[in-house]
């Protein structure tokens, strides 16, 4: 581990800092942009994080496992002030600015958020980034550079719409390319058998070509010691393939168009997977990143181990697929270990099996990815003969004694009826499939892929989701963190279990009202951001309910919009019923090509124009739609919450980390027995959460007997029947028009994600829980106690159990 300082003290920081602005830009500090003046900090900074990486590799733990994290997301957020405070000169380097004339602020306002992910599967790639590198391992990341995030989203009349995420438009300083370092990838063409004297071997010939080039952007561990890197994949034409000759003959488009074909691999997350050119990049996206990956990971382990210890791969290396995106990691190391260095079937198997390993984010359908047969084949022949071969093993060597052996093979096998089933693959190939938090593992058994959990139970394991407290509190939330740290020390920063020592402080009247002072402060922090992007004033002194999330109909953001009509309609019909004033704030994107979710979104809006400017409620309740969630923005929402809306249809919600990340800034969880949630309420207690509705077996139970009946439900209550009519009547059409299409999705799916059959409960529970409002030093203590019990949920946790238990590092 490294162990020296970059600078000492602030007046070192700046002489470095001028000299770097004359060997990078040939000017000096004060002829500079503010652009300018972040990318050269990054880039001095750059030249020591290179050295630490430098030491780590070559240091007392070069020898150590090494695991790749393959995830088609990293939501890493921005990284300067992160980085500062990992190298411990966050001050000095604002001192020095200051000193300077320049402020921190300004400079890391700079800063884009990378446009690397779309949810919580890719913020917890980049939080375990970060507690692989600050635990000392020797953990990498694998993914694609998109040159175009998911889009950025903007509000227009009430609606989403989207925009390109041009985030990389003045380029993005934290990247060094590695082109010593790129791979050919293959598409396309045919496989070809060869024989010669009895032996007999296949090339995979024909093919069109592309050249991945690795893009690598550091990782810091808190403390400076440990630096690794995330590497990202571009696709970039190969030279030979440019067509002089079209150049020269004028046909400019016809040169470049094979440049555009290719580099539109690399440029849009997640690109749109309804028509048939989508899907093909997407699956070309997938090939890429895997292809290329494993490529580095072979050469990179013949360079350290030599070319006889095949079947030792498993010992020294761990290639973890986040999802069943990386899925195709099986079939292509078997290729790349037999085709490319002549290794036989057996050994090839067993590295294969001994370093894969599979997590599952969800139980809805989009977690059983398939891809036709006919299109893996064509896009990748000779991966296809090895995931038939793969698939042809498993079922030759599948116990025909079993009693229901032929039912088990059909949900099981990774080829069927014209598909490949990634999922199945994943769980064949590895040694390891986990969920992601207790509930959604023991979902995953005995429901999801309960016939895999009969056939190899000892694959099976859970690993319960978490968060880096480093960046969701020490850094997002400066203020709570100094509270902490005057009281407790600071040794929770890399000990986060350490947080319950504030348990203690649960009676200290005088701590409480410092932690509601905390909360007030980033209440207005958050209410100044509202104000600046959105228009709307809100009072930090209202109690701040917040949903974020992306907007899905099973993370039943409905729910919330319907119980703020609910009191919206008993304030207008009766002006002196008392309340909380409250502010429901919301945030999250919905995928470009889901209607419904959009319309949510348009419904938020919609009732927020009305409440807010309806003198009879608008100083008691307020809505605000916080356009574009990201991670620079989440960090300034999470602090200043005191209720966390964690309320999707019990059994659907995989883990959710958002609610982790409330629960650790002192916001008290109303929400349903699912995900996370559960072990939530088994930590803090009943009495410091407001759980409510179906759980996850009643819901199961109600959707079996099919005697769920909305209609029914509806008409239980006026006070339902209202707000259903509301949808209809025009109430909230004055944005852009009613919503019918809410309606006719509830009553034609006779209310699929329950949210009538849960939502006097969930009245009820909200009820009692801002009852507690008033009592303020009641209400600081049961924020204190899920602050305190909060540690458990950081993913230096959860990392270390991926080490000890599936890495075996
Ligand atoms: C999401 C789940 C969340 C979970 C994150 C991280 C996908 C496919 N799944 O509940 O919906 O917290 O993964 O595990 O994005």
């Amino acid at each position: 581990m490294y162990k020296e300082q970059i600078f000492h003290d602030k007046e070192e920081f700046m002489t470095m800092y001028r000299k770097k602005f004359l060997s990078e830009l040939g000017r000096e500090f004060e002829d500079s942009t503010s652009r300018e003046r972040y990318d050269v900090l990054v880039k001095l900074l750059l030249d020591h994080i290179r050295q630490i990486q430098f030491q780590a590799e070559a240091g007392p733990t070069a020898e150590d496992k090494r695991v790749v994290y393959f995830s088609l997301e990293f939501l890493i957020g921005k990284l300067l002030r992160n980085y500062l405070i990992n190298l411990g000169i966050e001050d000095m380097v604002a001192d020095g600015l200051e000193a300077m004339g320049e402020t921190l602020d300004d400079i890391c306002a700079e800063e884009k958020d990378p446009g690397l992910g779309n949810g919580g599967l890719g913020r917890l790639a980049a939080c375990f980034m970060d507690s692989m590198a600050s635990l000392g391992m020797h953990g990498y990341g694998n993914g694609i550079r998109y040159r175009f995030g998911l889009f950025k989203q903007t509000i227009k009349d009430g609606c989403q719409v989207e925009v390109a995420d041009d985030w990389m438009e003045k380029g993005y300083p934290w990247e060094t390319r590695k082109i010593e370092d790129a791979v050919v990838v293959k598409f396309g063409g045919r496989v070809v058998r060869h024989e010669e004297n009895g032996e007999f071997w296949f090339s995979w010939d024909d093919a069109d070509k592309i050249l991945a080039v690795p893009y690598d952007v550091p990782i810091v561990g808190y403390g400076g010691k440990n630096a690794t890197f995330i590497r990202l994949w571009a696709a970039e034409p190969l030279e030979e393939d440019f067509d002089m000759d079209a150049f020269n003959h004028g046909d400019y488009a016809k040169a470049m168009k094979f440049q555009s074909d290719i580099e539109a691999i690399s440029t849009l997350l997640y690109p749109d997977d309804t028509d048939g050119s989508g899907k093909v990049l997407r699956l070309k996206q997938e090939y890429m990143f895997v292809a290329a990956g494993l490529r580095n990971i072979v050469d990179s382990y013949k360079k350290r181990y030599g070319n006889d210890k095949w079947y030792e791969f498993g010992d020294h290396i761990s290639i973890h697929t986040n999802d069943t995106h990386p899925a195709l990691c099986a079939p292509e190391l078997l290729r790349i270990l037999i085709d490319e260095e002549g290794i036989d079937w057996d050994t090839a198997w067993h590295a294969v099996n001994t370093s894969i390993s599979y997590t599952n984010h969800t139980v809805l359908p989009e977690a059983m990815e398939t891809w036709p047969i006919s299109l893996i084949e064509s896009l990748i022949p000779r991966v296809y003969n090895f995931i038939e071969e793969i698939n042809r093993r498993y079922r030759e060597a599948f116990p025909r004694d079993k009693e229901n052996a032929q039912q088990l093979i059909a949900s099981t096998a990774i080829l069927w009826d014209g598909k490949v089933r990634m999922a199945n693959l994943s769980i064949i190939a590895g040694h390891s499939v986990n969920g992601v938090a207790k509930l959604h593992t023991e979902i995953l058994k005995r429901d999801t892929i309960k016939d895999f959990y009969e056939v190899s139970p000892e694959k099976f394991n859970n690993k319960t989701n978490g968060i880096s407290h480093r960046r969701f509190l020490l850094e997002s939330n400066p203020k709570l963190s100094e509270l902490i740290n005057d009281a407790i020390g600071n040794e929770w920063i890399t000990n986060p279990a350490m947080l319950s020592d504030l348990e203690k402080l649960e009676g200290d009247e005088v701590f409480l009202n410092d932690l509601g002072r905390v909360k007030k402060a980033n209440k207005e922090r958050l209410a100044a951001y509202i104000k600046d992007t959105s228009g709307v004033i809100v009072d930090p002194s209202s109690v701040f309910d917040i949903q974020v999330k992306r907007f899905h109909a099973y993370k039943r953001q409905l729910l919330n919009v319907f119980k703020v009509i609910f009191y919206y309609n008993k304030l207008k019909s009766d002006p002196h019923f008392d309340m909380v004033p409250a502010t429901y704030i919301f945030a999250g994107k919905a995928a470009q090509g889901y209607a419904f979710a959009k319309d949510v979104i348009r419904f938020v809006n919609s009732v927020a124009h009305v409440v807010n400017n309806d003198p009879a409620t608008k100083d008691r309740i307020k809505v605000a739609f916080v356009e574009n969630f990201a991670v620079s923005n989440a960090q300034i929402i999470y602090p200043a919450a005191e209720i966390s809306e964690q309320i999707s249809t019990a059994g659907l919600e995989a883990s959710g980390t958002g609610n982790m990340k409330f629960m650790m800034n002192g916001a008290i969880t109303l929400g349903t027995l699912d995900g996370a949630n559960v072990e939530i309420a088994e930590l803090v207690g009943p009495e410091n959460i407001k759980i409510f509705g179906k759980k996850a077996e009643e819901i199961d139970a109600l959707r079996a007997s099919g005697s769920y009946d909305l209609i029914n439900e509806i008409r239980s209550d006026d006070r339902i029947v209202k707000i259903i009519d509301e949808l209809k009547d025009g109430t909230f059409a004055e944005l852009s028009g009613g919503f019918d299409s809410i309606y006719n999705e509830l009553i034609h799916k006779n209310d699929e994600f329950f949210v009538i059959a849960d939502f006097m409960s969930y009245i009820k529970a909200y009820e009692e829980l801002t009852a507690d409002y008033k009592n303020t030093l009641k209400w600081n203590k049961v924020s204190l106690h899920n602050i305190a019990k909060s540690g458990y949920f950081s993913s230096d946790r959860t990392i270390k159990e991926y080490a000890d238990e599936i890495w075996k590092m």
